[in-house]
């Protein structure tokens, strides 16, 4: 059978981890409970138009009151870790001052509860949930006064719970965060400005770097950071094309490694933004420049680009998903060996992978087969990168419940469990069942 669980995993070695990744914002809900404070998604989600489904995150997953049942599906499909993130205005309401007891509690519970089960875990510090209090009163990542806060939050998180945990991502793709929520409009706050995108991304750049610098004095867990790569190619071996991927690469791949692994941005995308380049200050680029114990990153698919940056569906031989996003698996190979080659980065995390799907609950089976094929074909992929070099140590599937995902609102399905939004139901897909099997027929060998 190619899609032979057991096979598949003889390709990794014996201390590689196998997970499944998740966020705050798109599971928990209690959205205004135990003295949470709200977060720009809850605002961004009562603005007409924002959300295809119209839906909130007042519920969600309801994961806040069902995490013990999480967990417990967990531990049933034998995972060695779990990324979650917490809730920045969960424990911080205002995002500055006051710590929210009740909120951190939260935390303590589940991370013991994974512990228990004996799942590693791992955090997140910002997956796009901003405390709405801080876009009121500062403009949020627009004001270079967040950096200051958002390291006293790192800190405290990483003194009251860095030792129990397994890693402490700072942020989760801060291209999405700058991109999609201030230059396309399309994630929270909604603003539509390259300018201020560009400025935003030079803040979470530089609140990342001295938030690793202040999560050092207090614990000795490993820290780093979650980019999301969409590599860039040309449509056509155009000149025109090609340069067009290759702006792009400086936008979406460089603008975030080169800070983090070289001390600069790439020269070729600062001459592109021209006026719209952010303003950096002394000293920032060797802030931003902390040595890290990972780097997670995020592959979902790539992008064709045709000249003046106008992207191109691609062909799609092995088939889209319900994202209309292009599965491509050899590029995810080759974009890993280009990281190792080019930078030497730390050892590396897929921290999530995995495709959306219209999965439906049939006689109590939900048969996600395109899913199954997706996630064997990138752990081929995956394999075959680290025969060729990257260093990578473990995989977490994205998304370990189906969630909301985003201004897609329910309506797409990227987990390996089916809610049920009525009943809060969870039923196993297929998928969890291979999944299941390829780590159990992976621990067979350890
Ligand atoms: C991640 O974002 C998020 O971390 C997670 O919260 C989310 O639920 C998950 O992925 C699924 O979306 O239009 O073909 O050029 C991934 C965001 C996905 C953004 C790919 C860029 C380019 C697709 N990225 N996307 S395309």
């Amino acid at each position: 059978d190619h899609l032979d669980a057991a096979g598949l995993a003889q390709a990794f070695p014996a201390n590689f981890l196998w997970g499944t990744a998740t966020s705050a914002a798109q599971i928990e809900g209690a959205a205004f409970e135990d003295g949470k404070g709200p977060s720009i998604w809850d605002a961004f989600c009562r603005q007409p138009g924002r959300i295809n489904d119209a839906s909130n995150i007042d519920i969600a997953c309801d994961h806040y009151h069902r995490f013990r049942e999480d967990v417990a599906l967990m531990k049933g499909m034998g995972l060695d870790c779990y990324r979650f993130s917490l809730s920045w205005p969960r424990v911080q309401p205002l995002g500055q001052g006051a710590w929210n007891e009740a909120g951190f509690a939260f935390y303590d519970r589940l991370v013991d509860a994974l512990l228990e089960a004996g799942i590693q875990p791992h955090a997140t510090l910002y997956h796009w949930d901003l405390p709405q209090a801080l876009d009121e009163t500062i403009g949020g990542w627009l004001s270079r006064d967040i950096v200051g806060h958002f390291a006293d939050y790192a800190r405290e998180v990483a003194r009251r719970l860095g030792d129990r945990l397994a890693s402490i991502a700072t942020h989760n793709e801060p291209w999405c965060t700058a991109t999609l929520g201030y230059e396309t409009a399309q994630f929270a706050p909604g603003h539509k400005s390259r300018s201020e995108s560009l400025q935003v991304a030079h803040h979470l750049m530089l609140s990342h770097g001295d938030a690793i610098a202040a999560m050092r004095t207090v614990t000795k867990t490993k820290l780093g950071i979650v980019l999301n790569h969409t590599p860039s190619f040309p449509a056509t071996p155009t000149e025109a094309d090609r340069r067009a991927a290759r702006i792009d690469d400086g936008l979406n791949v460089r603008w975030y490694m080169d800070p983090i692994f070289r001390g600069a941005y790439p020269q070729d995308a600062i001459d592109f933004v021209g006026a719209d380049a952010p303003q950096v200050e002394a000293g920032d680029l060797e802030r931003i420049r902390q040595p890290l114990d990972f780097l997670g990153l995020n592959f979902y698919t790539r992008s064709l680009f045709a000249a003046d940056g106008k992207t191109v569906k691609g062909p799609g031989k092995r088939g889209f998903s319900d994202m209309g996003w292009e599965i491509v698996p050899e590029v995810f190979a080759q974009h890993l060996v280009r990281l190792a080659r080019e930078y030497s980065p730390p050892p590396m995390y897929i921290t999530e992978n995995g495709m959306a799907n219209a999965d439906r609950v049939v006689d109590g089976r939900v048969p996600d087969a395109q899913r199954i094929a997706y996630v064997h074909s990138h752990l081929q992929a995956l394999a075959t990168a680290m025969s060729l070099g990257a260093d990578v140590r473990g995989y977490f599937y994205w998304s370990m419940l189906d969630n909301f995902e985003w201004n897609s609102g329910y309506l797409k399905r990227f987990g390996l469990f089916h809610v049920d939004y009525d009943t809060q139901q969870r039923v196993a897909k297929d998928s969890a069942h291979w999944y299941r099997d390829l780590i159990s027929a992976h621990r067979a060998r350890r």
